[in-house]
């Protein structure tokens, strides 16, 4: 492993399953009766921006119940200890890897804990229900809304992400299904870029030829695991 120096990790809601965080489309993947591509649309929030609120309070309330798991603490340790390049890019919206103690942590689909205001352009934390339409704390206009990339916009600091991908000699993907571009198109690009590519799942994501090696098991076993392997 010696030749290793740039890693970039992406993880999915598989990393978070175990700490009780339910993923998006294992078990039908259904809330209330909606898909979540049913609700985590702007276009749903213009049509039913309460129902839309209700899905993201009652996530962003659970969400604060939950704790790491010890493949979010692998992590975290990997990151404190890696010497080289290293970057997690996380699609998951809650908090877990930051809590465990991550520190190099990109949230390319956003945060639960934070509210954007449409009217200010302002992100600010935010731990509260949105239902009751709370005024935003910059400009007081009752305009807040989940800080959260739906369906259809563009995801998070993507210049970044390629930038990391570009440099990076090994790609890691944990816990996400490859269902959601332009996540899912990263080990695609990275191998193409010349990084060696590693999947570590449950179950083989829907782009798994891309990957030179898969892992199969639950994250809270192979990360530490892999983590381990990778410090020795
Ligand atoms: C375990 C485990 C355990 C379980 N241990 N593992 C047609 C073709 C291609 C693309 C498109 C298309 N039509 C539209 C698009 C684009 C669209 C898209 O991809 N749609 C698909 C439905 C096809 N994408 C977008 O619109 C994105 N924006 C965009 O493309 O902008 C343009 C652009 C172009 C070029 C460059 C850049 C940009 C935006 C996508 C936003 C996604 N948002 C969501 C909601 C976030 C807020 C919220 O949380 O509510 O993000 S959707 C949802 O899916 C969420 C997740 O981050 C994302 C990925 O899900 P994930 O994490 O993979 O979870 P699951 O449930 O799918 O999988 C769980 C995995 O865990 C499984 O593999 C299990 O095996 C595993 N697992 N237990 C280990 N214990």
């Amino acid at each position: 492993m010696s030749e290793i120096r740039n890693i970039v990790i992406l993880t999915g809601a598989g990393v978070s399953a175990e700490s009780g965080i339910d993923t998006f489309r294992d078990g039908g993947g259904l809330w209330e009766q909606h898909r979540v591509e049913d609700v985590a649309t702007p276009e749903a929030f213009v049509r039913d921006p309460d129902l839309v609120h209700r899905f993201y309070d009652m996530r962003r309330a659970a969400i604060q119940e939950k704790e790491p798991n010890p493949a979010h603490f692998a992590l975290a340790r990997l990151d404190a200890e890696w010497p080289g390049e290293l970057l997690i890019v996380t699609q998951n919206v809650d908090d877990l890897h930051e809590r465990a103690g991550a520190h190099r942590v990109l949230h390319m689909h956003g945060e639960h804990l934070k509210a954007w205001c449409t009217s200010c352009d302002v992100r600010s934390v935010w731990r509260e229900p949105l239902l009751a339409r709370p005024p935003c704390p910059v400009c007081q206009a009752r305009s807040l809304r989940p800080d959260v990339v739906w369906f259809g916009e563009m995801p998070y600091q993507m210049e970044r992400i390629y930038a990391a991908l570009r440099q990076a000699d090994l790609f890691v993907s944990i816990g996400t299904s490859g269902a959601v571009y332009p996540a899912a198109g990263f080990v695609r690009d990275a191998r193409e870029l010349g990084a060696r590519t590693l999947e570590l799942n449950l179950e083989r994501s829907q782009g798994s030829s891309w990957f030179h090696e898969t892992r199969l098991g639950p994250a809270s076993e192979v990360v530490p695991q892999w983590v381990d392997e990778l410090l020795q």
